[in-house]
């Protein structure tokens, strides 16, 4: 009995991590001469859009954008230098940017946090100066 329970709980839980990632390709778009796609536009099962975009035409994905079924951005991520990883990140909470995460090093691992209220104050920033990830600075603004 246990074990079914077990199995069910494993169902109930993959299933929910797969339609919360599921999503319908709605648009593909070419912006660039070299003819092929930069952009595509994803439908998400909860009515938000997934946005992935090349946007220096190199084929690799350097932008991408989730939001919610009102169209209130949730997260943003850029590949900042083109090098193929995503350095810099949004936050959203009601569509209004809360933190914004850099890894300015590039070495994978983000090494600057930025605390922002009502969209456009920053109120904290917190860095690992040593790339290592643990914070040891930290500079308040309120
Ligand atoms: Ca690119
Ligand atoms: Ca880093």
């Amino acid at each position: 009995m246990i074990k079914y329970k077990n199995i069910i709980i494993l169902f109930i839980l993959f299933f929910t991590a797969f339609s919360a990632f599921s999503r319908e390709l709605i648009s593909e778009e070419i912006r660039s001469n070299n003819g092929r796609v930069d952009r595509w536009i994803y439908l998400k099962s909860d009515g938000g859009l997934i946005v992935e975009a090349d946007n220096n035409f190199d084929g690799v994905i350097d932008y991408f954008l989730e939001t919610d079924a009102s169209g209130n951005k949730i997260f943003e991520s850029i590949d900042s230098n083109f090098n193929g990883v995503m350095d810099t990140f949004f936050y959203y909470e009601n569509g209004v940017l809360v933190r914004k995460e850099i890894d300015s090093n590039s070495d994978g691992q983000i090494d600057m946090w930025i605390y922002i209220e009502e969209g456009v104050y920053v109120v904290r920033i917190e860095r690992s100066t040593n790339n290592d990830g643990v914070i040891d600075f930290v500079r308040r603004y309120r």
